[in-house]
């Protein structure tokens, strides 16, 4: 039997509690170590691996977990959440963070479908399914901070769903886009060159809201940024999944989610 959803509809998320890491274990008693859920009485559509980039965003991971599990088990996905912490003081890199996730998934459990989402964006509406479709799918596509709306027609930054061929079709993301900015429409560049389109929910269900944050260190505005999505079309044959490389220096069990603390190298190595 397929499994139906019991969606609830519009949600109310707010960020003014502090949450309890233990309470929220205990309120998901079906979620098994490693943040897995594979629903009791019918066959899941997808398996779903869900990559989250990640340095020095504790306080904004647990109201993550805190909101998003429920929100994925009425939803009825066979899935998995793996936080990709970057170590060392080096600028961040989140396409890289994110190709890694894939491969670190992959290793674990048979995932076609992978949902990359930042740790401080949350859906207000569960019918915004986390899971992928034909095309390359953008869900955070209404979010508070733009008003709840596109801020750009090619914007696929926040949450994105692609299954894994898909992401094999453009050679996954890029690896060299170090600090803030670009490598999102890259992303997008690379799903153009391969003749896929990218898919939405509509303006109601793809509302989101962001966890208001300061600047993070180490991931300035990337001044290469401009330049780099101006040269996609020839870089991403050799920038990708096939010249992935990093070391993956721990890996954490924990109730609600799996950490892979990485060492992702530097922009000259
Ligand atoms: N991230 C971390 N730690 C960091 C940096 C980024 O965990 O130090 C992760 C996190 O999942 C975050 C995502 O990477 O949600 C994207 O980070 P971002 O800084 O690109 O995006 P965010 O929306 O903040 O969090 C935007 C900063 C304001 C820039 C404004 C420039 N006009
Ligand atoms: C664009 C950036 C994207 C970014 C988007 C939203 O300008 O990486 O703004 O940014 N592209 C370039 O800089 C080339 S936000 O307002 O969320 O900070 O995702």
């Amino acid at each position: 039997m397929f499994c139906v959803l019991p969606a609830v509809g519009p949600l109310r998320i707010e960020f003014s509690h502090t949450v309890n890491m233990k309470k929220v274990a205990e309120e998901n008693p079906e979620v098994r170590e490693g943040g897995r859920y594979t629903p009791k009485d019918c066959t899941a559509l997808q398996k779903v691996a869900i990559i989250i980039p990640f340095r020095n965003r504790d306080e904004h991971l647990k109201y993550w977990l805190y909101y998003l599990h429920p929100i994925l088990q009425r939803q009825q996905l066979d899935y998995g959440i793996y936080v990709i912490n970057q170590g060392g003081e080096e600028t961040f890199n989140r396409a890289k963070l994110l190709n890694i996730g894939f491969v670190e998934a992959l290793k674990e459990y048979d995932y076609n479908c992978f949902v990359f989402s930042d740790v401080d964006l949350i859906p207000m509406d569960d019918r915004n399914t986390y899971k992928c479709y034909d095309q390359p799918r953008h869900l955070s596509v209404s979010m508070d901070k733009f008003g709840f709306r596109l801020p750009y027609n090619q914007y696929f930054g926040g949450v994105s769903a692609l299954s894994k061929v898909q992401f094999e079709k453009i050679n996954g993301f890029p690896n060299n886009y170090w600090g803030w900015g670009g490598e999102d429409d890259d992303i997008y560049n690379r799903l153009v060159f391969k003749g896929m389109g990218v898919s939405r929910p509509d303006a109601t269900i793809g509302k989101c809201r962001m966890i208001h944050h300061s600047r993070d260190t180490k991931n300035e505005p990337n001044p290469q940024r401009f330049t780099k999505i101006a040269h996609t079309k020839e870089t991403m044959k050799a920038d990708g999944l096939n010249t992935l490389s990093y070391k993956a220096v721990k890996i954490e069990r924990f109730s609600l989610y799996t950490k892979i603390t990485v060492d992702v190298g530097s922009p000259k190595s």
